[in-house]
């Protein structure tokens, strides 16, 4: 198969996949042409067709596989980055309904909202810090589309890097005079603390996955805009969500926020 028809197949099963809540197998093994350079050609696809098809817009961007845990768990070294939507976003208060989703799980984030333009190549941990109006406590609901959350590097690039919602706290903080990375976390489920971290557990500090995204987005002549949303990355590994379960994330100096599900 030439590229473009490559590009279009992934891109089709993968929409088909998430509309009919429908596991796939991963990609790697039909077309072992799938690297990483293809692989995000196949994500901007897809997200150029969601965007086209759903008439959905960009809100923001998210980092993927920022834990030592997670990249050691793929025998990677590097995070991976995909594209946050309007239909992606979650608000709080609102109960979530699990019915559109395949086998969600749920992870602890920082957000970071930006009111300037970011552009690299040579962007760095100040310049994301200057470039950011706020930062929210956040959650992220990944739902893999491959069978059983089993991929390689490309096939979850591909995936937008297994986006699926995205939760932010209404309570905004300005960042100036935080350290981020001495920011305490603790992560619950029905009342109960199932994880707990610190904001330096997303390689060193958060604004550097994030630094780390904008110098690869300028080599596609793209930026973090000015109203855009980062979330910066798990600050743990990910926990299922079943119908009825309640998570909470609680940060050091920043607040809360709390997730219900529902069938
Ligand atoms: O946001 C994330 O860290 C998810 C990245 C993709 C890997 C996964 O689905 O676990
Ligand atoms: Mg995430």
């Amino acid at each position: 198969m030439i590229k473009t028809d490559i590009i279009d197949h992934i891109v089709r099963e993968l929409i088909n996949a998430e509309r009919e809540r429908l596991e796939v197998n991963k990609f790697v093994d039909e077309f072992p042409e799938l690297d990483m350079e293809l692989a995000y050609e196949v994500q901007e696809r897809l997200i150029e067709t969601k965007c086209k098809e759903g008439n959905a817009k960009v809100t923001g961007r998210k980092l993927g596989l920022t834990s030592r845990a997670k990249q050691e768990m793929m025998g990677v070294h590097e995070p991976t980055y995909g594209v946050l939507l309007d239909n992606m976003q979650l608000f709080e208060g609102e109960k979530i309904s699990l019915e559109p989703l395949i086998h969600p799980k749920i992870e602890p984030e920082i957000a970071f909202i930006f009111n300037k333009e970011v552009k690299g190549p040579i962007v760095t941990v100040t310049d994301i810090l200057a470039a950011t109006a706020y930062i929210a406590p956040a959650m992220e609901i990944i739902d893999s589309r491959y069978r059983n959350f089993k991929f390689t590097l490309p096939d979850v690039v591909a995936d937008n890097s297994s986006s699926s919602r995205y939760l932010i706290s209404d309570r905004l903080t300005p960042v100036s005079d935080i350290d981020i990375r001495l920011m305490g976390m603790v992560f619950k489920k029905n009342g109960e603390i199932v994880t707990t971290s610190a904001g330096a557990s997303v390689m060193g500090h958060p604004a550097r996955a994030v630094a780390w995204m904008v110098n690869r987005l300028v080599k596609k002549g793209q930026s973090i805009k000015p109203g855009e949303v980062v979330l910066s990355g798990a600050l743990s590994e990910a926990f299922s969500i079943e119908s009825g379960d309640h998570f909470s994330v609680s940060f050091d100096r920043i607040g809360s926020v709390e997730a219900s599900f529902t069938n």
